[in-house]
């Protein structure tokens, strides 16, 4: 499928919207999630364009892997979580509403459900 340029997610990327940047290297971004399904929601995008995890070229996705591990571990910590949920989604179909590649990393604690 096409890439949208004017996603949200490059807007953010190319400086045209605010985040609240919590981790950033050469290929990945991370950022507060604006509809937090737990406190310190977080979502890690890659820098170059990617619909969906089906487009995004395996080195990059690597990158992007990593760097979810590295934010989920600080997330954890931070948040004194008991775990994480990691979700990701494609297409509409899929539960996708932001078209850039994206996964999200929901802190976790014993007994209290997720937000929907
Ligand atoms: P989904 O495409 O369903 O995986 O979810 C997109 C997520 O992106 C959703 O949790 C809300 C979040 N989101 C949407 N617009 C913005 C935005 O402008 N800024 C930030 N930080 N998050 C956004």
């Amino acid at each position: 499928m096409v890439y949208d340029n004017d996603n949200v997610f490059a807007k953010i990327l190319r400086g045209e919207l605010p985040a609240q940047k919590v981790y950033e290297d050469e290929h990945t971004l991370a950022f507060m999630d604006i509809m937090p399904r737990a406190n310190g929601h977080v979502l890690v995008i890659p820098k170059t364009p990617a619909r969906t995890i089906l487009d995004a070229d395996p080195a990059v996705l690597g990158h992007v892997i990593t760097t979810v591990q590295k934010v989920a571990g600080a997330v954890r910590t931070a948040m004194a979580a008991d775990g994480l949920t990691i979700q990701q989604f494609n297409e509409s179909a899929g539960g996708q509403v932001v078209f850039h590649l994206h996964f999200h990393i929901v802190p976790r604690w014993e007994g209290v459900a997720m937000q929907p």
